[in-house]
């Protein structure tokens, strides 16, 4: 997704899909007042502007899909009070979905356009008012499965990891700061800060970051490696995925089903999360023989015995009725991943395909690359452990902060050894640049993209 510099006003059913007592239809954009006033809404409120905060009021809705007036309540969050700092209004309505569709659909009619997933949250980190870790934490928050990873991603979204972060980029750019002003005036022999300072300042920072990489490593860097199954029916491409995840052309590949009799493994890092990944025989209703009867068991075993499966579907065929039942199951501890994408899909695949389903080809490396990051954050999230942080973060800052303590490391030396101030800048704005990558002060499409394309709409 882009980040949308355009001034569009956006609209999304920001409730839960299915029946309810409510629902939400959610505007923000420029003309959402507007799109208010011509759905019947009031404006109005006695505060004076910029003190106005949010207000409600009760009305309805007339939609020409319905013969009566529908009731419905206005809640309006002025500019720049609202989340995504923006003029929002909220329509909470009874929570009949063909009534928020023709609702969603009276204010696309009125100024407004559907909002891509995400969208909100997108433009909330755009205006400033969050950073990439706290909109990592909305996502965390609404895939929370249990009570721990709730709170972790409410601390999270109230600034739990922004907040040492923001003083820690502040320190390091106040620290280069002073060091460039006194490149500035090396002739007039001014000391804009001392050596001892600098090295305490760099010392500091180094212990902050120490703190941040501990909060985020707990939980990936059990000291049992999970162990991660390819399962799956014969021939759907399991090992030609294992070879393509491991590097290296370990396990046979044949078009003939039933190749893979004995499981085979190797350690691979996802992400910077190590991982046993094990390649299985195909598991099919019937053995075969014997042998089959063997290799299947083995199988068997090993799925009992992983942290997580990559339950394999070749998207070119039709599932058989063994495989439609397994699709049905949504589990943590799987991932379900859609093989030979590179080929058409056939008829009745697409529909099966699901949000956060893998899907994979050989040939293409960016979903192999997507695939790998799946793996590194569901082990994460499975292995559970003290860490403070939603795995989406820890597995996405892993490198960045690794880098810049290096940085910080050099920078401390290379002060030390007097070495010259120009190289301790250099080392300090490379460890700024990592910093700014993870709250989102640098960013690119392809971050943004793998973040927000993931939530869903109307948030
Ligand atoms: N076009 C295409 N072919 C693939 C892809 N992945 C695997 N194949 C082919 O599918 C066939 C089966 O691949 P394997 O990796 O041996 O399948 P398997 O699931 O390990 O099979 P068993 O060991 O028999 O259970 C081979 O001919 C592969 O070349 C893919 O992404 N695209
Ligand atoms: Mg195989």
């Amino acid at each position: 997704m882009k980040p949308t510099t355009e001034l569009d006003t956006i609209a999304a059913v920001a409730s839960a899909p299915g029946g309810a007592a409510r629902g939400i239809i959610r505007i923000s954009g420029p003309r959402a007042l507007e799109c208010l006033a011509s759905l019947g809404g009031s404006t109005e409120t006695s505060l004076p502007t910029g003190l106005r905060g949010a207000s409600a009021s009760a009305g309805s809705l007339v939609l020409p899909e319905f013969c009566a007036p529908v009731p419905c309540d206005f809640f309006v969050w002025p500019c720049p009070r609202s989340y995504t700092r923006e003029p929002t209004v909220e329509l909470h309505l009874p929570g009949s979905p063909p009534i928020l569709e023709a609702a969603l659909t009276a204010a696309c009619r009125n100024g407004a356009r559907p909002a891509k997933p995400g969208e909100f949250t997108l433009r909330a980190f755009l205006a400033g008012r969050i950073d990439l870790t706290q909109a990592e934490a909305v996502l965390g928050a609404i895939d929370a499965r249990d009570e721990r990873e709730l709170q972790t991603a409410l601390k999270q979204m109230a600034g739990g990891l922004a907040g040492p972060l923001t003083k820690l980029r502040g320190d390091l750019l106040d620290l280069l700061a002073h060091l460039e002003a006194g490149l500035d005036f090396v002739e007039e022999d001014i000391e804009f800060i001392s050596r001892d300072e600098l090295l305490a300042v760099i010392g500091a920072a180094r212990d902050a970051l120490l703190d941040l990489q501990r909060r985020m490593t707990d939980r990936t860097d059990a000291a049992v490696r999970p162990t991660v199954v390819l399962v799956g029916a014969p021939n759907v491409g399991k090992s030609s995925l294992f070879n393509a995840l491991a590097g290296g052309a370990h396990a046979l590949v044949s078009p003939q089903a039933g190749t893979t009799r004995d499981y085979l493994a190797a350690a691979i890092d996802c992400d910077g999360v190590a991982v046993e990944l094990v390649d299985t025989a195909g598991l099919a209703p019937t053995a075969l023989d014997a042998i089959d009867a063997a290799a299947q068991r083995g199988s068997r075993e090993q799925a009992g015995a992983a942290a997580l499966t990559l339950a394999c579907f070749d998207r070119s065929r039709a599932p058989t009725s063994d495989e439609a039942a397994q699709l049905r199951g949504d589990e943590a501890t799987r991932i379900v991943v859609w093989t030979k994408a590179d080929l058409p899909p056939a008829a009745s695949t697409p529909a099966l395909v699901a949000a956060g389903h893998a899907v994979v080809a050989l040939d293409d490396e960016a979903s192999l690359r997507r695939l790998r990051t799946m793996i590194a954050e569901r082990s994460a999230s499975l292995a559970g452990g003290s860490a403070d942080v939603v795995a989406t973060t820890a597995v996405r800052c892993r490198a960045s902060l690794a880098e810049a303590a290096r940085q910080l490391d050099d920078a401390e030396r290379t002060a030390r050894e007097r070495r010259g101030e120009e190289l301790v800048a250099a080392a300090l704005r490379a460890a700024l640049d990592e910093l700014g990558e993870i709250v989102g002060a640098i960013y690119t499409d392809d971050i943004l993209d793998r973040i927000f394309s993931r939530f869903c709409i109307g948030k």
